[in-house]
């Protein structure tokens, strides 16, 4: 069997995912809205080898656990039919496990990758419906531009996928990445998540809250409506963060550098720059700005004491297969 290699784009909501109707399926409490992003990828070859006895992981060069994509892996050969163990080889061209959605583009690069190899030939949904089951967010990376993820009815999950809304060209807004801190996680999404479920009190009245968000950014997206936008996805993070805060313990992914660079982004756009924030579950800040405004973004973020590098990028493409 052929090897087969894919990319895939980092995503960050705008509209945010942070809880689960199921975790054995990893079907989410709510929907969510995401942009996926050009320059933060994921790149992976899959090498289905008939002298393996088990799946083995390569992240970097450097061989690492497969716990978490065999699985993935054991889906494929079901549908495939085969018994091949695979060698799997990935890389990312940002910091990996510092809130910058690794997983994302990853388990979205590994399903496209295995669905090539296995020669599945898996269409757009279930493709998404195969990287959910890796990762939530990973469902959104399949498709490029501005992308929704359905909570969905069905308790097997299958309606609990992503669709494409509007392509990167057709609205190419520009995104600054802030790192404030490399290379280090406090606490993981899945594990955010979970505490928050069970322990945090305002974590219904978060998830309530989700729906009204994302009519009001599909409309902004729509409409190309970009202080709607901002408004609504700033208070989304916002509120995310706020039933974070009131679990127990609660969880603080946020460092000084962050916070200052939330007042600069507020303080950009009072003098009239097209920007608003956004913060997932690290201390990175994430900027979207209005095409042509990031490089100014970009100088502003970087002047911040506690920033360590800043990363301009902008939207991108959905996954695919390396020719
Ligand atoms: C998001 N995050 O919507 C939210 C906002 C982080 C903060 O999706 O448990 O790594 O694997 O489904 O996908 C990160 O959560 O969690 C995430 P699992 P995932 O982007």
């Amino acid at each position: 069997m052929p090897s087969a290699t894919a990319r895939a784009g980092a995503n960050i909501a705008l509209v945010k995912y942070w809880g689960k109707r199921d975790a054995r399926l990893n079907l989410p409490a709510a929907g969510s809205i995401s942009i996926t992003l050009a320059d933060l990828l994921t790149r992976t070859t899959v090498s289905p080898l008939a002298d393996l006895d088990d799946d083995e992981l390569l992240l970097a060069g450097q061989p690492v656990s497969a716990e978490r994509i065999v699985p993935v892996l054991e889906r494929f050969r079901a549908l495939a039919g085969s018994d091949l163990r695979c060698r799997v080889e990935t890389a990312n061209s940002f910091p990996t496990g510092a809130g910058l959605a690794s997983s994302a583009s990853g388990f979205a690069a590994l399903v496209v990758a295995a669905d090539a190899a296995f020669g599945t030939a898996l269409d757009a949904a279930r493709l998404s419906e195969q990287a959910r089951l890796g990762s939530g967010s990973a469902a959104r990376s399949i498709f490029g531009g501005f992308v929704e993820m359905a909570a969905g009815q069905r308790d097997d999950g299958t309606d609990a996928v992503a669709q494409p809304l509007l392509d990167a060209a057709g609205w190419p807004l520009e995104v600054v990445v802030a790192i404030t801190e490399a290379g280090t996680k406090s606490v993981s999404s899945t594990d955010g998540m979970n505490l928050t479920m069970q322990t945090s009190p305002y974590y219904r009245a978060w998830v309530d809250s989700v729906p009204a968000d994302l009519d009001q950014v599909r409309q902004a997206i729509a409409a190309k409506d970009f202080e709607q936008l901002g408004e609504v996805a700033e208070g989304s993070a916002l509120k995310m963060h706020a039933s974070a805060l009131a679990a127990r313990p609660g969880l603080i992914y946020w460092n000084p550098a962050t916070i200052a660079c939330l007042h600069e982004v507020r303080a950009l756009r009072a003098a009239g720059t097209g920007v608003f924030f956004t913060v997932d579950a690290g201390p990175q800040v994430k900027a979207v700005c209005l095409p042509g405004e990031g490089a100014r973004v970009a100088r502003h973020l970087a002047g911040i004491d506690g920033v360590e590098k800043v990363i301009e990028t902008r939207l991108g493409p959905g996954a695919g297969v390396e020719a």
